[in-house]
């Protein structure tokens, strides 16, 4: 596995909200801005510029449209301006870190950095859930539950073939970490297309060596890595800003020893952190969090000690 040379990174905020219910996540953007994101990845060794927003209409403008995709049409139009954007910052060798919004924004960024790529992308996405519904399959008609799907090439052809056409991920070089509140359709597309994942469940069972294998065997096939983070993969002592708290997800210690892991092993181009909604954390913490493990994917470091070492001029 090569690094890429450079440590130059673009912030994007995406307060993409129609992909969900309401569940804040509009404000998560300025308020990872507020908590010093910048400054803060910077002493961690990137060099991070902020692009802004990708700016979305409000849902007060807009109809749902059809009940099984709803607010599919502007959904799709930020994708696209999503795509096109960070197909041309992967396709400088810079990195991305895109801050939603909802889970639906990964839509845009990973088809964005698969074209730069040529597919030669693999994508590691933690999240409680599967996010792998389609339009025939969902129970909600909210596409953040449904874009990972598309991504791989199922599902609504509209959805599926944003900034080009076709599956974005091969269905190998995708690796879901962290399941725990799967549909049966999501585990059947699971299990007849062999996606590999590994649920909470499993770490349970067998510990943390078999996804380490898993994270290698991802590295050797791919020369590039995405991280998509859903923070409520995350336990809600430690994430209580996720948009939908997760009573039984991964202790900090697991999910910060998966992303040093990660940042160890894999070429990370690009992360995007989803579904924060900033009026149900406490202190920061879940954004400050957000932080840390954003500097420990792309193999940097930065944490709470960190700051404290700062705070004290120690
Ligand atoms: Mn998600």
């Amino acid at each position: 596995m090569k690094k890429w040379p450079t440590s130059a990174a673009t912030l994007i905020g995406i307060p993409l909200d129609l992909g969900a219910k309401n569940l804040g996540v509009d404000i998560g953007p300025d308020a990872f801005r507020h908590q010093g994101i910048i400054d803060k990845l910077s002493s961690a060794g990137l060099e991070v510029k902020d692009y802004g927003d990708i700016k979305s209409r409000d849902r007060s403008e807009l109809e749902p449209g059809d009940d099984r995709l709803r607010y599919l049409e502007e959904i799709v139009r930020v994708s696209e301006e999503t795509a096109k954007l960070t197909n041309e910052i992967i396709g400088r060798q810079e990195h991305v870190i895109a801050i939603g919004g909802d889970h639906s924004i990964n839509l845009g960024v990973v088809a964005g950095a698969s074209a730069a790529l040529n597919g030669d992308l693999g994508l590691i996405y933690l999240d409680a859930h599967g996010d792998m519904n389609t339009a025939d399959t969902t129970q909600t008609g909210n596409i953040h539950g449904m874009h990972l799907a598309s991504l791989l090439g199922f599902g609504d052809e509209r959805l599926i073939n944003v900034h080009h056409e076709g599956a974005k991920i091969a269905k190998e070089h995708l690796l879901h970490i962290g399941g725990s509140d799967l549909d049966q359709p999501e585990i059947d597309l699971m299990e007849r297309e062999k996606l590999p994942h590994f649920k909470l469940v499993d770490l349970l069972c067998d510990g943390m060596r078999p996804l380490l294998d898993m994270i290698d065997a991802l590295a050797n096939k791919v020369s590039h890595t995405w991280v998509s983070l859903d923070l409520d993969v995350i336990d809600r002592v430690y994430a209580p800003g996720a948009g939908m708290p997760n009573p039984g997800g991964l202790s900090y210690r697991e999910i910060a020893a998966i992303a040093e892991y990660i940042g160890m092993k894999c070429n990370v181009v690009g992360i995007d952190v989803v579904e924060y909604n900033p009026l149900q954390d406490e202190n920061k913490k879940t954004a400050e969090l957000g932080i840390e493990l954003i500097a420990k994917f792309f193999g940097s470091n930065y944490s709470w000690y960190t700051g404290y070492m700062a705070a004290n001029k120690l």
